[in-house]
């Protein structure tokens, strides 16, 4: 049997925190038994003292485990997808998904809505009339495979831990957490039960990764954690010190990307997308 108080001195310590240890803390937290205040302090230790790669493996794990995990086995299909970790103008997304379906690959996408600066793909897409973020997991079923791609919200039951512990960083100046940014975003595609995964590591003076050194750090984390959990990952790290293509603003990014598909659009655009 845990407690919270010696969980949190211990990553106050600098000690790394056990298997038992993370696991317990993290469904003790969704159950409600491990109270605010405390895994905000232990979230400001895991900022000031970091976490080894075994430590963020586990930790991932735990809150994908920590609620429903998607499964598409039925759809006789490989499943990939991609995350950028946000920047402006970036509507690689929208371009991709489409051109990944194509190829004969299933793409279930849960995305995310506008965080600081950066625009969300769900926010993007609401510049259509009546396009809905919200939709059944059945749905989305039908949807990938009728078309081998789908764009739509996470429901309340991926990754609660990770919802959770979200609105806490938000408030608790612990976003900038290596190990807690990788884990918060590599949860959800474990939970999303995606194959395989690209990721779209921004860096630059519009990207929460300011300098290489940070992004190639975040991009190798996320990188180790994804395939030791199987999912097969790999990452770009790709400039954000000016906007991506010519627009910015919901419903000009989703013009841009369908002059993409058609062929023609802004030449770093394409070729991000490629
Ligand atoms: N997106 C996420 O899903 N989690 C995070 O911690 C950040 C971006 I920063």
């Amino acid at each position: 049997m845990h407690s919270a108080v010696e969980i949190i001195a211990t990553k106050r310590d600098g000690k790394p925190l056990s298997d038992e240890q993370i696991q317990w803390v993290l469904d003790s937290y969704v159950a409600g038994d491990v109270a605010h205040e405390q895994m905000s302090a232990l979230s400001m230790a895991i900022l000031l003292n970091g976490m080894s790669i075994p430590e963020i493996t586990k930790w991932t794990q735990v809150m994908a485990d920590s609620g429903t995990r998607m499964s598409w086995s039925g759809l006789g299909k490989p499943t990939v997808d991609k995350h950028s970790t946000g920047g402006v103008g970036d509507k690689i997304t929208l371009i991709l998904t489409p051109l990944v379906a194509a190829c004969g690959a299933a793409v279930p996408q849960l995305s995310g809505r506008g965080l600081g600066h950066t625009g969300g793909t769900l926010d993007k897409l609401e510049a259509i009339p009546n396009w809905q973020a919200s939709i059944s997991p059945e749905r989305m079923f039908e949807i990938l495979k009728s078309t081998g791609g789908v764009i739509c919200a996470a429901g309340a039951d991926l990754a609660p831990a990770d919802r959770l512990l979200y609105s806490l960083r938000d408030v608790t100046a612990t976003v900038e957490s290596i190990p807690l940014i990788a884990s918060s975003i590599m949860s959800k595609k474990i939970a999303e039960g995606t194959s395989a995964l690209v990721l779209d590591v921004k860096v630059g003076s519009g990207a929460f990764m300011k300098t290489q050194d940070q992004a190639r750090e975040l991009a190798r984390t996320m990188v180790d954690i994804g395939n030791k959990s199987g999912l097969k990952t790999m990452a770009v790290l790709s400039a954000m010190d000016v906007p991506l293509g010519r627009t910015a603003g919901n419903a000009l990014e989703v013009t841009e990307a369908v002059d993409v598909l058609n062929g023609a659009g802004p030449s770093d655009v394409r070729e991000l997308t490629l």
